[in-house]
């Protein structure tokens, strides 16, 4: 499912689940998305951005929110403005993650997920996370700036177990890949 695409601008990342059967916990799965610096671009984020957390310069935000995946369409949308990201910046990871407050929750105990990552009306990628149906979270997209300063995406879906504290510290090490 990987597209190369050189010189993005402006993406977007949506996600849309169904809720949970009634009584049971809430389905909450939050996007999250990590900036990593220029001079060390597989260290620690810069910064996070997801539902309690901000972009200090506005470039990658929240613009729609669930936490419960009620409602027609995407229910969590992200944008990504690349081309106002600081030269500071060289790369950013994002991830899915789903909150486990009330007990462990994969992708596979969830009806109808899927993520889309779009620039525009193009579609960069699309995936239903059926091949990570263990997991509790998952990388679903990879943006870098290449020598000329130019956003490429590296689309990717790649599966992970923990919560959304501890995938957000790793979303973005050598392990889960380049
Ligand atoms: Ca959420």
């Amino acid at each position: 499912m990987s597209t190369p695409n050189k010189d993005l601008d402006k993406v977007e990342v949506r996600i849309k689940w169904d809720p949970s059967d009634q009584g049971e916990a809430p389905n909450d799965l939050d996007i999250i998305a990590a900036t990593y610096p220029a001079d060390e671009p597989y260290g620690s984020p810069a910064y996070l951005v997801h539902f309690d957390s901000r972009a200090p310069d506005g470039t990658i935000t929240l613009d729609r929110d669930s936490r419960t995946g009620q409602g027609l369409g995407y229910d969590e949308v992200m944008t990504l403005e690349l081309d106002r990201l600081s030269d500071a910046y060289a790369r950013v990871v994002v991830g899915v993650a789903i909150q486990q407050r009330d007990g462990r929750k994969t992708f596979d105990a969830i009806e109808n997920t899927g993520v889309q990552v779009r620039e525009g009306y193009t579609t960069l990628a699309e995936d239903d996370f059926s091949a990570v149906g263990g997991a509790t979270a998952a990388v679903v997209a990879e943006f870098a700036r290449d020598e000329s300063g130019g956003w490429h995406f590296h689309g990717t879906v790649r599966g992970f177990d923990g919560d959304p504290e501890e995938f957000a510290a790793a979303m973005g090490g050598r392990a889960f890949g380049a």
